[in-house]
């Protein structure tokens, strides 16, 4: 169960963000309207949200997943791969201190970006990226193991993020798309194909039972509500057109 998230506004300067999506850029005033949307929708799901403000200087702050990792135990700040995101976690760590929860961060060389972080119970699975490598992972590894919790990497080939490509939606269900549906660390889990002309809802967010799917992916929306889940489609098209999707844009925890 999840209680609270943390989101933050996007900033104007948005438009300035890192892209390979090639969908043009996004509409600043359509991008504000979904994020209240977005936020609606979390709350929906019971959750408890705290709204950031914008910053200006960091055109990918929205982003605020990759900047936190907030386990049951403790919060992990994260050291961004990407140079212009390097310095988002200032910001995230004056409002982390504020929970009740022990603070630790991930340090230079190691880089690490949250959006490659999947939770799995007590486990939590590392996507080795552009973005996150082997020393990033290796110290979140010795984090965790203080606080009883375990991780494994996986090494991506063709996605941005690791929850770009999957995303674990509880009872062992894992919605999946290329690279991962035959991956061997992966074999436990009950995989749930995602299409391919529809793979970027193969990052859908599971919170306290229901299932935010973006809106436009008709049939991994029927195929995770014929699962059992409450599904809720949210337009974000525009943080789309930044390479982000709707995990990225909230803290859960
Ligand atoms: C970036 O390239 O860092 C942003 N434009 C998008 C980040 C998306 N975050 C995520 O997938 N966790």
């Amino acid at each position: 169960m999840f209680t609270k998230a943390i989101v933050k506004t996007p900033c104007k300067n948005m438009a300035n963000g890192i892209s390979t999506a090639n969908l043009g850029k996004p509409d600043y005033s359509l991008a504000l309207k979904q994020h209240k949307n977005y936020i609606q929708a979390i709350k929906k799901c019971g959750l408890k949200v705290i709204v950031l403000d914008p910053d200006e200087n960091f055109p990918d702050s929205t982003f605020i997943e990759d900047v936190c990792l907030i386990t049951p135990k403790c919060a992990i700040i994260t050291n961004p791969g990407a140079a212009s995101r390097r310095d988002e976690t200032i910001q995230i760590s004056k409002t982390i201190k504020e929970l009740d929860l022990p603070v630790e961060n991930i340090q230079n060389p190691g880089t690490l970006d949250a959006g490659d972080i999947m939770m799995v119970k007590d486990h939590y699975f590392a996507g080795l990226s552009d973005r996150t490598n082997i020393k990033g992972a290796s110290q979140l590894n010795l984090i965790l193991k203080k606080y009883g919790l375990t991780s494994s990497t996986i090494s991506l080939k063709s996605v941005l993020h690791l929850k770009t490509g999957i995303s674990y939606l509880e009872n062992n269900n894992l919605l999946a798309f290329g690279e991962f549906l035959t991956h061997p660390l992966l074999s436990d889990f009950n995989i749930m194909a995602v299409d391919p002309d529809e793979s970027y809802a193969a990052n859908s967010v599971w919170i306290n039972g229901n299932v935010l799917v973006p809106k436009g992916f008709p049939k991994t929306c029927k195929m995770i509500k014929n699962a059992g889940y409450q599904t809720i489609e949210v337009d974000v098209s525009e943080f789309r057109k930044l390479d982000g999707g709707l995990s990225c844009l909230s803290l859960r925890f």
